[in-house]
């Protein structure tokens, strides 16, 4: 078939070097608030760090041919497609990066994988468990390397605690309390927008700022086993808006709908290694526009973060002298901090969108080196799982064991 390439055509074949680098052709299908973030990041992977491969934006998909090419053009990709299917089978394209709506999600990677493409998906990975599952037998068969894009564990603060409670510092951790909080939907004038209707978002807050923390909660502390759940939609109704846009939308006409999904949950838990968690994620916490922070605590010290404070963490070491105990703010801008070396003079703080370049590098380093970085498709997974249990558990009242999945 042929296909065309509207602008700027610098394809090239696979393999063919771009100086002493190999290209890795991106396509990426959506392209508005985390078309954004990735475009923005795939741009500056090479411009901070040196690697043996190298993002090329190759094109990008979209419905809206106005809309697709306009972006395309300002975001800086060689052509653009209004049929992600189109996208998807041309052979000048090695990595489907998705970050469209949920409900496409399954589709789209299973496409993206029988036709032999490298993925990157947005979380949640998929509507259901089953359909993550799928997505996941999809790459695991295909040989491709994927990854879920979920950028707050890269942030270097956060890789920091990771390593603080990999070597030991704090001991055996028995607390990790966290929370997602915000406060864009607390308007009942604000249209239903894709983000609070279930059969595109798969649910609300939960799936949209619960996967981040239970994320950040695998990765920090480990496997979670057991949860015990509630949830609440606080407006029933809603004006219905312009379902494609994103957080600023307009209302259409005087129609109104259904909420079907929830706008706070909360939930407890407990960890396969015997931690007990506590988390809350919320669109009704008014004046907490992205209030991502934790706490975890463990028998020689404790850490603490705020996203909206990225670079810094907070640790307490109970190895300190006394009276000099205390809660010391760590600003993770050092060398010795993971990525941050990679960017500016210690000090120099950095922010939200190199949270998604720091992901891509591990993401090209997995295509380098062929092994998929996590979090991959197992990781969306398993967070898939805990994300069912506990909308189960609100629906029962009981507390549910998370299925030991993938052994
Ligand atoms: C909206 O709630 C949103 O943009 C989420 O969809 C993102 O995943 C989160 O990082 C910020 O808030």
């Amino acid at each position: 078939f042929e296909y065309k390439i509207r602008f700027k055509n610098i394809v090239r074949l696979k393999g063919e070097m771009m100086g002493s680098k190999t290209p890795v052709r991106v396509g990426m299908i959506g392209y508005k608030f985390m078309g954004k973030a990735h475009s923005h990041a795939l741009r500056d992977v090479p411009f901070y760090f040196d690697q043996g491969v190298t993002p090329v934006l190759q094109a990008v998909a979209g419905r809206d041919e106005n809309g697709v090419k306009a972006a395309a053009e300002k975001m800086g990709w060689n052509s653009y497609e209004t049929d992600w299917r189109r996208l998807i089978e041309r052979d000048d394209i090695d990595l489907i990066d998705i970050v469209t709506p949920n409900n496409t999600h399954a589709e789209m990677a299973i496409v993206a994988a029988e036709a032999g493409k490298h993925i990157l998906c947005e979380k949640p990975l998929a509507l259901t468990l089953e359909q993550s599952k799928r997505m996941l037998e999809a790459v695991k068969k295909a040989g491709v390397i994927h990854m879920i894009c979920h950028n707050y564990r890269f942030a270097p603060a956060v890789q920091y605690a990771k390593q603080l409670i990999e070597e030991g510092r704090l001991g055996k951790i028995y607390h990790m309390r966290a929370t997602f909080l915000q406060d864009w939907n607390m308007d009942p004038n604000f249209p239903l927008i894709w983000r609070s209707r279930k059969e595109i978002s798969g649910s609300g807050v939960l799936g949209d700022l619960g996967t981040h923390i239970i994320d950040l909660a695998r990765f920090l502390v480990g496997e979670i086993a057991e949860v015990s759940g509630m949830m609440e939609t606080f407006i029933k109704k809603r004006p219905l808006g312009d379902m494609t846009s994103n957080l600023r939308p307009q209302i259409d006409g005087d129609a109104w709908g259904e909420v079907d999904v929830e706008d706070a949950a909360a939930f407890l838990a407990r960890f396969e290694n015997g931690a007990l968690g506590v988390f809350e994620v919320t669109r009704f916490c008014r004046g907490n526009r992205a209030g991502n922070r934790f706490e975890i605590n463990g028998e020689k010290g404790s850490i603490r973060w705020d996203m909206e404070n990225l670079n810094n963490l907070q640790v307490y070491l109970e190895d300190d002298e006394r009276g000099l105990q205390g809660f010391r703010t760590i600003n993770c801008t050092e060398v010795e901090h993971p990525y941050a070396g990679a960017y500016w003079p210690a000090g120099h703080i950095i922010g939200y969108e190199h949270t998604f370049i720091n992901l891509m590098v591990a993401l090209m380093d997995g295509i380098e080196k062929g092994y998929s970085p996590s979090p991959n498709f197992e990781d969306g997974v398993r967070n898939q799982a805990v994300l069912e249990a506990v909308i189960q558990s609100a629906e029962t009242g009981k507390w549910m064991s998370i299925p030991r999945l993938l052994e």
